[in-house]
């Protein structure tokens, strides 16, 4: 008789037992669906499998078991990691009759479930273990250096090829992993050595006393880093704020422990800057959506420093800084340990348990406070930050108010320039700024005016980078884009009052046209941060030349795609003469050849922007658009080839 199982499998009685069905199970149900597991089989599912195999290193390394961990892209493109920890543990288990190593190999969520030592984690994709990356890899080997032995195993798309065996002699301890992601599952094996780096350096900070070593050894790429930070995350703040100016010169940096959860906190305020740059992590895992642990902070900070601005008389009376003003110009990282951490939303990356709140609060309230008392010029240096803030913020309440009263008065005015479309759903109108007058004049001619609405901008753009919010609100170059928006922006931005579901920023494809851009960017990443979480904002590619065959007209967008066109274009005998002309900008086309390359949603190319890593976005920003002058020229010579292509 056969039994059923639940994905269709069909097995015979007595055949096998119930642990090996559960492995079948198990890892065919990972190869069928690898999203599931690892979020996607793209570069960022590809990488993830890195992570998986990291993290037990790492819990090791927090069970004090060992301080060295490597990782290497091999020249054949695979991955190997190794630890100096005391080994995946090789005995055979009772239960089983299998060791551990095979279990944490073969069985689904093994992860976690033996030994100790480990931070159990629950929802998300973290976590889900080495027999996850097993399933997912053309092969994968493992040795154990451990009781002066070296013990091997291999597998391959998870199927045990060679049982633990002893290789060799040895005197010392530590796992190594080797696997080559399966091509079957991935659109593409080619590891990043950049993403591995940042990821791997980012895990040493919040690890303070971990060497971590990373190295790249394919052909023409030969790198290595290693990273070791004392500091931890104090360090890592130091990092983050290597290219600003801080208001004090050491980061601030306090941690306590409590029951089984401990939790860090470490800032430093800049004094160019007027943004707030937050980093939380629980469990080593980054929290982009913050949660209770960013919420305990934000709380206390803002309660300590008015209740300390108050005892030093520099705030009179009614007068009180608000979370904001509290957070200008701070760069903080936030790590919190805990068991049974609970991540939610949507992404799983917002921290739920509630109990981290309370522990984050005391930890500011008592240790913030005593620092204050303690350190009177960092103390008074952040009031003034703040009071400052906090003046600016009523002058563009007012400025705000103002816009709203004319708004009111001129019932809802838009601005002048903008040539608005007719449809009225958002969802399906785009708005095109476009930089500069004869574009503007093509751009309106060009249009389909059902959907396409026009906002020509004219001048130099506010660089929001340099500026205080005051400075924002009523600037004669921003307030168009904000009404014909019409979502506001900081706090009140309302993604549902957009009304265009489409933003593309249409600039030339030269120097300035970069230029004008990324101040449009920075401006939407700090005033209008949903806009661009949202993906509602593109830039246009405009082509870059016009070939032309006799009557024949073809565009090309940029030097990769011009040999290509050119052959094609001289057609069968290759002698067609055909001339190249490079666009000089936007407004040299008339509207037609306007229509036609660059807003005809049919054969048009828009760029999305993303917002991949905020660290990334924020570095970006402040390098090309804060004060330092040096890091910005370093910046632009390292990344000139990007210059005119930055995609946040
Ligand atoms: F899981 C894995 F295979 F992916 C993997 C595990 C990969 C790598 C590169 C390292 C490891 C790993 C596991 N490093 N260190 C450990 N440690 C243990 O598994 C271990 C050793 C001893 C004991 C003990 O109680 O004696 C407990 C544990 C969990």
């Amino acid at each position: 008789m056969a039994d059923e199982i639940t994905n269709g499998f069909t097995v015979e009685d007595g055949e096998y037992d119930a642990s090996q069905i559960q492995v079948l199970e198990g890892l065919e149900a990972v190869r069928k669906r690898p999203g599931m597991y690892i979020g996607s089989t793209s570069s960022s599912g590809l990488h993830h499998l890195i992570y998986e195999i990291v993290d037990n290193s790492i819990d090791e390394a927090l069970a004090g078991a060992c301080d060295e961990i490597s990782v290497t892209i091999g020249k054949d493109g695979t991955i190997t990691v190794m630890d100096n920890g005391r080994g995946i543990p090789i005995d055979v288990q009772e239960q089983t009759g299998k060791s551990a190593l095979e279990v944490v190999f073969t069985v689904l969520h093994a992860g976690g479930k033996f030994g100790g030592g480990g931070y159990k984690v629950s929802g998300g994709l973290h976590g889900v273990g080495a027999s996850v990356v097993n399933a997912l890899s053309e092969w994968l080997h493992v040795r154990v250096h451990k009781n002066e032995q070296i013990y091997e195993m291999k597998f391959s798309r998870g199927d045990i090829v060679q049982e633990l065996t002893v290789v060799g002699k040895t005197d010392k301890t530590g796992t190594e992993v080797t696997f080559m992601p399966d091509h079957e599952i991935f659109d593409d094996c080619n590891f990043s050595y950049e993403i591995i780096h940042s990821r791997m350096r980012e895990q040493a900070f919040l690890n303070g006393g971990l060497k971590i070593t990373t190295c790249d050894e394919r052909a023409g790429c030969e790198t290595s880093d290693t990273m070791l930070y004392e500091g931890g995350i104090r360090q890592f703040v130091q990092y983050l704020n290597r290219n600003k100016t801080p208001l004090h010169d050491n980061v601030i940096y306090l941690a306590d422990e409590r029951n089984d959860s401990t939790a860090e906190v470490a800032f430093q305020y800049c004094g160019d800057v007027y943004n707030e740059f937050l980093l939380s992590f629980a469990n080593n895992i980054n929290t982009p959506d913050g949660g209770m642990h960013e919420t305990g902070f934000k709380a206390a900070l803002t309660r300590v420093i008015n209740d300390y601005g108050k005892k030093a008389n520099m705030l009179k009376g009614e007068d009180k800084l608000s979370g904001e003003d509290c957070r200008e110009g701070i760069t903080a990282v936030i790590s919190v340990r805990l068991m049974e951490a609970q991540f939610e939303g949507q992404t799983k990356s917002k921290l739920g348990n509630s109990e981290i709140r309370t522990f984050v609060d005391n930890l500011l309230t008592e240790k913030l406070t005593a620092f204050l008392e303690e350190n009177p010029t960092v103390a008074r240096s952040m009031l003034d930050k703040a009071i400052t803030a906090s003046r600016a913020r009523e002058a563009a309440r007012k400025a705000r108010e103002n816009i709203r009263r004319k708004n009111a008065l001129e019932g809802m005015s838009l601005p002048g320039k903008l040539f608005d479309c007719n449809e009225s759903d958002p969802a399906l109108t785009e708005i095109y700024i476009v930089e500069g007058d004869s574009a503007g004049g093509s751009a309106k001619g060009g249009r389909d005016s059902r959907f396409q609405a026009i906002l020509p901008l004219f001048g130099k753009m506010l660089n929001v980078e340099k500026a205080r919010v005051d400075k924002v609100y009523g600037n004669e170059k921003l307030t168009p884009v904000i009404t014909a928006l019409g979502a506001g922006i900081g706090e009140d931005f309302d993604e549902a009052k957009l009304r265009y579901h489409k933003v593309i920023i249409m600039s030339d494809a030269d120097v300035d046209g970069s230029h004008i851009r990324t101040l449009l960017l920075t401006f939407f990443f700090r005033f209008m941060r949903p806009l661009v979480e949202g993906g509602y904002v593109y830039a246009a590619q405009p082509p870059l030349f016009k070939l032309t065959r006799g009557k024949n007209v073809r565009y090309v967008l940029d030097n990769n795609e011009l040999d290509q066109a050119m052959t094609e274009m001289r057609g069968e005998d290759g002698k067609g003469k055909v001339d190249i002309t490079r666009n000089k900008g936007l407004g040299e086309m008339d509207a037609h050849e306007l229509w036609d390359t660059t807003m005809n949603p049919e054969t048009r190319v828009l760029k999305q922007i993303k917002l991949t890593d905020a660290i990334q976005a924020d570095e970006v920003f402040t390098v090309l658009m804060g004060e330092k002058v040096e890091p910005r020229k370093e910046y632009i010579e390292k990344n000139a080839k990007y210059a005119v292509d930055l995609d946040i």
